[in-house]
């Protein structure tokens, strides 16, 4: 939609469809979040943390059923069913409308329909977006305006360019029977009903930054892609920028703002962006990343001194926490922030803890909080043309195949690793949790038109950047004989993210094998780790018969997308067979 007259006719429209008792205009000030904040202590969507641990810092409890992306209710709504792909939901967009009119219908009585105007990208970007949601969630507000650039500087943004992606959102009964996310991309719009959920309501981030974007990007010759995106600053002072897809709760955050161990001295790693990477090519020839978000929304459960100091750092002031256990203190708690837990924990539904009845916070609990508070924020995070990438890395969470670490032989090869990349499912989305699925670039939820034209996209985007950056697929989640991790993980990655750099600038050695170049043994610097040569080795094995299997297997999934099908993936896969021998 374009202008400002558009934008209050669109409001005055889905105000006549929801009949809330009242329509109130965000300015995205400091005094209309306190009043938020305010009258939301009031009601108890929020619950008010320990103030003097945790300033600004309140606890939001989600509805039991309603905890987590739903991708069985999200749909791509396009003409053809063909322009969703076969990874896709679809519906025809005029009966998805007609379905969803029944649910909006009214859904607002009672309540005020907030209009959110927000930007994604800095206000200086000439790449930024103006989006509008309307939502009749004050939770869902208070989100917004940490985790994007919400209000007057939005509209301020649409004065001059004129455009804006609509997004409608209620929460309904919140009954998954009546749960839709609705994506028509074709029109930039999002409708969202029956969910209060981040990923389901925050149409800033998975709907719009991602879902919508893929798509206007594949149009307009850029990418918009589910990855972190982060500087590694070398003992000279040199920072080499990496953009890197993993799926939901792979530890994205983690490693967007990783501290190295002092047996690392010298290197230091400044995150830009935890989430979202909207690339472009540059007039330099190699291609620039930025982060379309203003905020984190990070997982909790596994957060702690050791394992992201920086988000505990972040998040111990004007935060929001959701379904995260709180202690009789009033302080937030989740599993393994402490060794033990606290005693006395009040669950992440509001009861006494039962430990035999489950984990005190839930395995998708989160937190909300401006990037600005992270103390790793990389002083070029806002920079309008964003920062220039020399690695892209895939990753997955896999307990076998996958080595640590290794480098694609050139760019058709890495979009063919990306495409193919498998990983365990966790618990951001509803669904079994550890189930190996291929996610291809982390995408899989999050690409709002057909996947094969988008591995095409990427593809084409190969032939255009002249300068382009290598790829690399990772995984510090392989596991023993024993069923214990290989790899310590954390901070310890600081040591791959060396090795890639030191490659990326024609510093380190390797060995070239079937699937990529694996490291030398002389090139990772694995001093002061307990790791014996054994371990190592397993690390790093590509056993041939677990390949073959693997490679027989990405054919099966690569024969899923039909006649959209790159054939290059196709040729790559067949030289993966050769190359296993
Ligand atoms: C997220 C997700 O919340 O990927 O970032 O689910
Ligand atoms: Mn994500």
């Amino acid at each position: 939609m374009a202008g400002t007259q558009d934008l209050e006719r669109w409001v005055n429209e889905c105000a006549e469809m929801t009949r809330p008792d009242r329509v109130r205009w965000c300015d995205g000030s400091q005094a209309e979040y306190d009043q938020l904040v305010a009258e939301m202590l009031r009601d108890g969507t929020f619950i008010e943390l320990n103030q003097r641990t945790h300033p600004g810092a309140y606890l939001h409890r989600s509805h039991p059923s309603d905890v987590a992306r739903t991708e069985d209710l999200t749909f791509i709504c396009t003409p053809e069913r063909e322009q969703a792909g076969v990874t896709n939901n679809w519906m025809e967009p005029g009966e998805a409308k007609t379905m969803a009119r029944g649910l909006f219908k009214d859904a607002m009585r009672g309540r005020t329909m907030y209009v959110v105007p927000y930007l994604m990208g800095t206000p200086a970007s000439p790449f930024a977006k103006v989006g509008v949601e309307l939502t009749d969630s004050p939770y869902v507000v208070a989100n917004m305006r940490l985790m994007t650039r919400m209000g007057q500087v939005a509209l301020d943004h649409l004065q001059k360019t004129g455009e804006f992606a609509p997004g409608l959102h209620s929460l309904g009964d919140l009954d998954p029977k009546r749960r839709f996310i609705l994506h028509f991309p074709h029109e930039r719009l999002v409708w969202s009903v029956g969910s209060g959920y981040g990923g389901n309501a925050l149409l800033g981030k998975k709907c719009l930054a991602l879902r919508l974007a893929s798509w206007m990007a594949h149009e307009e010759g850029w990418m918009a892609e589910h990855m972190l995106i982060l500087g590694l600053e070398d003992p000279r002072g040199e920072v080499t920028y990496v953009a890197a897809a993993f799926p939901s709760a792979c530890g994205k955050t983690n490693l967007a703002m990783l501290i190295a161990p002092l047996s690392q001295a010298g290197y230091r790693v400044w995150t830009v962006g935890d989430d979202i990477a909207w690339m472009r090519i540059g007039p330099d020839g190699r291609l620039w990343a930025m982060n379309p978000e203003a905020g984190m929304f990070g997982v909790a459960p596994g957060t702690n001194d050791a394992t992201n100091h920086n988000a505990l750092a972040m998040t111990t002031h004007d935060a929001i926490f959701t379904n995260v256990a709180m202690t009789p203190e009033g302080e937030p708690w989740w599993e393994k922030l402490t060794a033990t837990p606290p005693a006395g924990l009040i669950d992440w539904q509001g009861h006494p803890w039962d430990p035999s009845a489950g984990p005190a916070a839930h395995p998708n609990a989160r937190f909300t909080a401006s990037a600005a508070q992270c103390p790793s924020i990389s002083p070029h995070w806002e920079d309008p043309q964003g920062v220039p990438i020399s690695a892209i890395l895939f990753g997955g969470r896999r307990a076998h195949v996958a080595p640590l670490v290794y480098q694609a032989f050139s760019w058709q090869h890495g979009v063919f690793v990306g495409a193919t990349m498998a990983s365990e499912t966790t618990a951001a989305a509803t669904g079994d949790v550890g189930i190996v699925r291929r996610d291809p670039m982390a995408m899989r939820p999050f690409c709002g038109y057909n996947m094969a034209d988008y591995f095409g996209h990427w593809l084409e985007m190969g032939q255009r950047i002249p300068n382009p950056p290598q790829i690399f697929h990772v995984n510090w989640f392989r596991k023993g004989p024993d069923g214990s991790f290989l790899w310590p993980g954390y901070g310890e990655n600081i040591r791959v993210l060396r090795w890639i750099l030191d490659r990326v600038h024609g510093r380190a050695t390797a060995i070239s094998t079937a699937i990529g170049a694996i490291p030398s043994p002389e090139s990772l610097d694995l001093t002061g780790l307990d790791l014996n040569p054994a371990k190592v080795n397993a690390l790093l094995e590509i056993d041939a018969a677990e390949w073959q299997t693997e490679a027989n297997d990405i054919g099966t999934f690569l024969n899923t997308f039909g006649s959209h099908l790159p054939p290059e993936l196709r040729a790559e896969q067949a030289a993966l067979i050769q190359r296993l021998g």
